[in-house]
This record gives C-alpha cells, sequence and structure tokens, in this order.
C-alpha cells in the first residue's frame, strides 16, 4: 500500500507540473554507439539516482529536474527518450516503467542490449563455472523385420528399458545381457557435467555458448517469443522465451558439415544444438527444438554479466537400418532430451 501510496503521489505531482517548461540538456553523446549500447546506456541511465533499482524515487528526480527545482550534474542522464531536453515526458516515460505499464526502449531494443551484454563474454573473457546437464527422460523404440524365430522384438513405439528387457529375456542370463541392462539404465540418468574456466583465456570460445564460436548471440526479435527484463539489486535480469521449430527428413544440417548453417536456426544463434549424424544407414527423420528459455543476469553498472542459465528440450527421431545375413532390421528411435547449462561468472 505504501507503494500505491508514493505511485499515487508522484501521478499527482506530473499533473502539477505539466504546464513547467522542460529544460534543455546538451546532445546525448550516443554517435558511435550500437543500437545495444544505446538500449543499455538508457536502462542503466533510468536508474538515475543511482541506488540500483528503478522506482518512483527515479521519476520524482526527473521531475524536479524537468522543472529545474534541483541542479544536477550528468542532466543528460535524464533525458530517457533522448530527444535533447528534460521534461515531464521523460518522467512519466520512468513512472509507466516503474508501474509496469510501460517500456523504457523496444522488445528490439531490448534484445540488442542483451546481445551486446551476453557477447560480451567472448571478448571480456571474465572466467565462469559452469554446470551443464543432459537429462533423456525417453527413448522410444519401434521395430521392423525381426526373423519369426524373434518376432517379439518387433515393436512399436516402445520404451528403450522396456525392449532392452525384451531382449534380455530372449537372450536369456549372460554377462553380456547384464551389460546391456545396465547401459539401458543408465541412458535415464541425468549427466551432470562442471567445468571452471580461468579469466582471460580462449577456452570462453570453447566452452560458452555459441561454443567454438567469437559471439554468444545472434538473435534477432523474429528468433524468438518474447523478451522481459527487471531492473532490482543492482542487476538486469533479462528472460528471452524461444518458441517450438520442429525440423523434417533433409531440413536439419546434421553432421560437421552442417555446421555453419545450424548457427541460422533460431536456436542455434544462442544455443548448442546437436549435430546429429547421418550415413548410408541413418536418417534423421525430424528434430524438434522446443521450450528454448535464457535468462541473463548482468551487473547495472557496468553491463557485465553476472550469470547465465540456458535451457531448452530437443526430439530426435532417427531409423537406421542393419542387415544381418538374409535378413533387414529397421529400428526407428525417437529420444527426448532436456538441456541445461549455467554459469557463474567471475569464480575461476
Ligand atoms: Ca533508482
Ligand atoms: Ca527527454
Amino acid at each position: 500500500m505504501i507503494f500505491l501510496k508514493k505511485i499515487i503521489s508522484a501521478v499527482l505531482v506530473a499533473i502539477m507540473m505539466l504546464s513547467i517548461a522542460s529544460v534543455s540538456v546538451s546532445a546525448v553523446d550516443v554517435e558511435g554507439l550500437t543500437t545495444g549500447e544505446k538500449a543499455l546506456l538508457t536502462i542503466q541511465r533510468a536508474d538515475v539516482n543511482g541506488d540500483a533499482k528503478y522506482s518512483t524515487d527515479d521519476v520524482s528526480l526527473i521531475l524536479k529536474a524537468a522543472a529545474g527545482i534541483i541542479k544536477i550534474e550528468n542532466e543528460e542522464y535524464y533525458d530517457l527518450d533522448l530527444d535533447g531536453y528534460v521534461s515531464v515526458k521523460d518522467a512519466q516515460l520512468m513512472l509507466e516503467v516503474v508501474t509496469g505499464v510501460g517500456k523504457l526502449i523496444t522488445d528490439e531494443e531490448a534484445l540488442e542490449s542483451f546481445n551486446t551484454i551476453i557477447n560480451g563474454v567472448k571478448t571480456k573473457k571474465p572466467g565462469f563455472n559452469r554446470t551443464s546437464t543432459l537429462v533423456c527422460p525417453s527413448v522410444k523404440i519401434t521395430t521392423s523385420g525381426f526373423p519369426l524365430i524373434a518376432a517379439s522384438l518387433n515393436v512399436t513405439n516402445m520404451e528403450y528399458k522396456d525392449y532392452v528387457n525384451k531382449m534380455a529375456s530372449l537372450m536369456g542370463d549372460s554377462a553380456d545381457v547384464d551389460e546391456l541392462k545396465q547401459s539401458a539404465v543408465e541412458i535415464y540418468k541425468p549427466q551432470t557435467e562442471t567445468k571452471t574456466i580461468a579469466a582471460a583465456s580462449n577456452s570462453h570460445y570453447t566452452y560458452f555458448p555459441v561454443n567454438n564460436l567469437g559471439w554468444s548471440s545472434k538473435l534477432t526479435v523474429s528468433d524468438i517469443k518474447s523478451i522481459t527484463y527487471t531492473v532490482s539489486d543492482g542487476c538486469i535480469i533479462y528472460t528471452v522465451k524461444m518458441g517450438d521449430y520442429t525440423y523434417g527428413k533433409g531440413q536439419y544440417p546434421s553432421g560437421s558439415k552442417g555446421f555453419s548453417d545450424r548457427q541460422k536456426l533460431p536456436y542455434g544463434k544462442i544455443f548448442n544444438i546437436p549435430a546429429l549424424s547421418e550415413d548410408d544407414s541413418t536418417v534423421v527423420n525430424s528434430v524438434q527444438l522446443k521450450n528454448g528459455t535464457v535468462v541473463l543476469k548482468a551487473d547495472l553498472a557496468t553491463g557485465n554479466v553476472v550469470s547465465v542459465d540456458y535451457s531448452y528440450s530437443y526430439v530426435t527421431d532417427v531409423s537406421s537400418t542393419n542387415t544381418s545375413g538374409n535378413y533387414t532390421i529397421n529400428m526407428k528411435t525417437v529420444t527426448s532430451t532436456n538441456v541445461t547449462e549455467k554459469f557463474v561468472m567471475n569464480v575461476g
């Protein structure tokens, strides 16, 4: 309720001051800055009182500056809409931002500032801890071509662990069967890996997405579903959400020769997406990339990355053909995988 009162009083002050002339400021020196750098500057400057959060205190400070009530240094910082004046319009904009009804910058500008910050990891090389986890919740098998003697192995959409048990019961007890059963159990276990990269190390290229490249994001607004950001506790926290994409036979750039084409896909512009491999006997029927989310936390004052959480899922549908004697066994495998990569910077 105190918050609401503060907002209302700020609005009243704004109305009272509507007739007050604005204060002209020297042109903000944004020449030569990229769209992303400019947007980041706007996000940083909107915290005009420098207390590391957005609040009605910032709104009233802009109002006072616009009215000439207070003498301010760096008055161009108060010119949030960059029109060359500190006016009620800037205070109004900040009030809308604080109350969540308006936006300081467009989604396109927000994404450009996100890109500027996250690409900075590859040039500034701050050092980080990475924790990556792969979880495979489901592997479905469809087979055909087994001869009559093993006809029970011809199945449709059977979970791999159940399929292995079926094979085991057909093969009887042996060390190989035990090993097979064990490997089936392992497939479903989360695989977690941690890695520490030292500051200023070129391993930033290898271990920070997109791996093996000098950049981290080439996302444009047409690649994403949404971008939001909040400012609090001295940090900007961006959340980028991706839509779902399905690629049919021949549409997914697989293998090492598909490396650069994968980075043209929306998910490939931000995530390390699977390479997969195809040959004469293995064909990728489809690949689905979904639930992509990136949460980026950056220091408000410096624009440096504090932490990044990447997560997405993929479903691959792959057919393989194996010829054994007079028989040709066809196996279709539909595998779901959940990927998370969490980075905490400056801890190495
Ligand atoms: Ca503030
Ligand atoms: Ca202005």
